[in-house]
This record gives structure tokens, C-alpha cells and sequence, in this order.
């Protein structure tokens, strides 16, 4: 009797399909359909957290693990970094030429440091015990995203994606960067750009995907 064939891999990714960071590494896996093995970190659950900390014991997700090339490959865009060069495929994340990959390097860095970092003080924030919320914090991080937003707006006017043409790492950073800031501080009708650009996100296939895997944790964002 035929077997049927499971997808052979040396790879196994640590994360959790509601956190932004795994988001942006899952979208470039799903871009390249590149098999890999998946393991959900449960920070919550002492023996998960545990076991995770034992691969890398900074604690933070994702994390993914070469078995065959014995190397564990932390931060999402070193991860990302890495499938682009060991694992390349049709969606080229990471451009051949070194001016196209320093100007994607930078717009990755963008959307992590000033829209996710700052997205993700605004929602721990609500996390903290009561009387322990840094309010000075959270304003910092609401003023830091208008920012992001009124440059997302100019940069956007005439592209579709982050680095133009073709879909790219930055692309993968931005999605669930924007996804979440909209939560917390809705796209306006100044940001139509911004808005035009996230909805474009949406449509990916690699991200609906995501959002679709993410959904029955939706409720563990704090309102
Ligand atoms: N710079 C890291 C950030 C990773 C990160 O902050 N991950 C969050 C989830 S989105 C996390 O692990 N949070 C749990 C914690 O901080 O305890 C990356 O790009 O991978």
C-alpha cells in the first residue's frame, strides 16, 4: 500500500501563532512553501516555557532550529535572513543585490523598532498590574507610531509593496506590525496610504493564512 508522503524537513520553528514577531517569520515560510515542522511555545505554561528556554534561554519567540545544519537561528529577521540563503525560493524575501538588501534591511528594521516595539509597550501596558501602568511610557509609544505612520503615509503614495515591485522581508515585518498597530491606534483618513497598504497585506495569501491560524487566539488580545 502507497504511504502517503509527509514533507521531509530539517527544520522545526518555535512560536505562537498570535505573536507578531512568529507572524512575520510564518509569512516568509508560507511565501515559499517551505516545509517545516511546528512547535507552539505556550510562555504561560511553565513546562513549555521551560523547555523553550532550554533552546534559547533569552525566552523570546520565534526560534528556529536547523537539525541538519546543527544551527538554532533566533530574532525573525535573521531567521528570515537565514531561509533566504539556505532555503531560497520563487519569492526572492532578501534582493540578490547588496544596495536592494541594505535599503530592505532598513525598512524590516523600520517596522520592527517603530511600529511593532512601540504597538507592543501600548498593549503590555494593559497587561500590568493595577497602579503599575507607565502612562509617560505609552504616550512616548503613541507619539513614536504617528510618526511611523505619517512616513509610512509619504513612503506609500507610490508603491505597492515596502521595497516597490516584489514582495519582500520587509513586507513580512510590516504585516503584522500594522495589523496590530491598527488595533490600537486605527489607520485615519490621513494614513489612506497607510490604509491602502495594510489592505494589500491583507489580500496576501501568506498573511490571510495567518491571521486565519491566529484567529482562535484573537482573544488573548488585551482591549
Ligand atoms: N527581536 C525579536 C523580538 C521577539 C519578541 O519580542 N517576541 C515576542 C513575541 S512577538 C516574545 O517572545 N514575547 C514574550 C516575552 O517577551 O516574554 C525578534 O525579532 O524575533
Amino acid at each position: 500500500m502507497a504511504e502517503r508522503s509527509v514533507p521531509r524537513t530539517s527544520l522545526k520553528l518555535y512560536f505562537h501563532p498570535f505573536a507578531s514577531f512568529c507572524q512575520k517569520v510564518l509569512i516568509a515560510l508560507y511565501e515559499n512553501a517551505t516545509p517545516f515542522e511546528p512547535h507552539i511555545v505556550d510562555l504561560a505554561d511553565e513546562t513549555s516555557s521551560a523547555e523553550f528556554k532550554k533552546i534559547w534561554p533569552i525566552g523570546k519567540f520565534p526560534v528556529l532550529r536547523d537539525d541538519a545544519k546543527e544551527q538554532t537561528v533566533p530574532e525573525s529577521s535573521i531567521i528570515i535572513e537565514y531561509l533566504a540563503q539556505h532555503f531560497p525560493g520563487k519569492v526572492q524575501l532578501v534582493p540578490a543585490d547588496p544596495e536592494l538588501a541594505r535599503q530592505t534591511r532598513l525598512r524590516d528594521r523600520f517596522y520592527d523598532l517603530y511600529v511593532s516595539t512601540p504597538v507592543g509597550k501600548i498593549v503590555t501596558d494593559r497587561l500590568r498590574p493595577a497602579g503599575k501602568s507607565d502612562q509617560h511610557g505609552v504616550e512616548e509609544a503613541k507619539a513614536l507610531l504617528r510618526i511611523a505612520y505619517d512616513m509610512i503615509e509619504q513612503e506609500m503614495g507610490a508603491k505597492t509593496w515596502a521595497m516597490g515591485g516584489a514582495f519582500s522581508m520587509a513586507d513580512c515585518a510590516a504585516s503584522p506590525a500594522l495589523y496590530y498597530a491598527n488595533k490600537v491606534m486605527p489607520f485615519d483618513h490621513a494614513h489612506r496610504n497607510v490604509a491602502g497598504y495594510f489592505g494589500r497585506l491583507m489580500e496576501r495569501p501568506s498573511f490571510a493564512r495567518v491571521i486565519k491560524e491566529a484567529q482562535p487566539y484573537l482573544a488573548l488580545f488585551p482591549q
